[in-house]
């Protein structure tokens, strides 16, 4: 039966988009024969899962067909729109794979926050900044509307600068800032995927638009102006950024409070320090060496922050998130 390899670049009610690579790319398994369907885009469902075993938006799979689910005109083949007779049999080993949002395969997380409009939330900041850290996605911080309260957008930026993360301040709107951000991103993510990820209302949307103004983005502007009701981003959804097999993936992603670490396995205690990269140069300096770096006496982490080099925000965090995971059973 003919195969294939792609991503897996959106999911929705278990029907599933699979870009097929061609057949000379680099990351197909070898050896590998020329396929009808090399090279496009095709729906398909999940078959011989075991029950639990979720697919991911990223995930890396292998799809089988047969002869009925495309039909084959001037040499082309075209492949069921339904994706019926297609069959995602396999995935490759993820290189990482979140709940929150919930993808696989992530290289880069955006975390975007907004100076004002939705007030910005920095616990919810430095829990996605801890679970890219913990997941070994590298973390960058984007301050969107500044325009709207250009102060707090510079404290917000000193704030994860000081924490050693790369910092971009724009305005969404008016494309402020967005060139030294596309300058990154055209630099960072090809061959990659990449996410943005952060509170509704943000702007992220609106920023995947203006870095990529071929690729569409549902944004709350566009829902207003043609007035059908809300039109926000509901599903994680791979853009690729261009037709060449080795083009990165940017995701946007629907925005979500939902990263409740009581009910979600994030990571456990045991990881809690290191998700904080800026602790580390702290760390074993402790008077006590079970030191929980929350309230001890000679704790080099808190003489850290009370020498302003580990920023106040960062350790509140640190010591909320704690304060939950100490309450969870021990972490398997
Ligand atoms: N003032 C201001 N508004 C912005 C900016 N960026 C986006 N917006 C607006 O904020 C709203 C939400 O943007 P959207 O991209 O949908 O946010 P998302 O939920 O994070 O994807 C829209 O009305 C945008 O026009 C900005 O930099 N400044
Ligand atoms: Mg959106
Ligand atoms: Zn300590």
């Amino acid at each position: 039966m003919p195969n294939g390899f792609g991503y897996v670049t959106k999911g929705v009610g278990g029907l599933y988009t699979v870009r097929l690579l061609p057949h000379d790319a680099a990351d197909i398994p070898k050896p590998y024969e020329p396929q009808p369907l090399d090279g496009q885009t095709v729906s398909a469902r999940a078959r011989n899962f075991r029950r639990g075993d979720g697919l991911l938006v990223g995930d890396f799979a292998e799809v089988t067909y047969d002869a009925s689910s495309y039909t084959v005109r001037g040499g082309v083949a075209t492949p069921a729109p339904d994706g019926a007779g297609i069959a995602i049999v396999r995935v490759l080993p993820r290189r990482s794979a979140l709940i929150r949002p919930p993808m696989a395969n992530l290289d880069l997380l955006f975390v975007t926050v907004a100076a004002a409009a939705p007030a910005p939330d920095l616990e919810t900041v430095d829990k996605l900044l801890c679970i890219a850290v913990h997941n070994k996605i590298a973390p960058v911080v984007v301050v969107n509307k500044c325009d709207l309260d250009p102060a707090a957008a510079e404290r917000i930026a000193a704030i994860y600068r000081a924490a050693g993360f790369p910092v971009f301040c724009t305005v969404g709107a008016t494309g402020e800032g967005v060139p030294a951000l596309a300058d990154y991103v055209a630099e960072a993510v090809p061959r990659r995927l990449a996410a943005f990820a952060g509170a509704s209302g943000v702007g992220k949307s609106t920023l995947l638009g203006r870095l990529f103004p071929s690729l569409e983005f549902a944004t709350g502007d566009i829902s207003r102006r043609i007035s059908r009701g809300k039109n926000t981003t509901r599903h994680v959804e791979l853009c690729p950024l261009s037709n060449a097999p080795d083009s990165g993936y940017l995701a946007d992603t629907p925005g979500f409070t939902m990263l409740d670490f009581d009910r979600f396995d994030f990571f456990g205690l045991d990881d809690l320090p290191a998700a904080f990269p800026e602790f580390s140069p702290y760390i074993g300096s402790c008077r006590y060496s079970d030191c929980t770096h929350t309230k001890e006496d000679d704790c080099a982490v808190r003489a850290a922050v009370c020498a302003g080099k580990i920023p106040p925000s960062r350790h509140e965090t640190y010591c909320s998130l704690y304060a939950v995971l100490k309450k969870k059973p021990r972490w398997k």
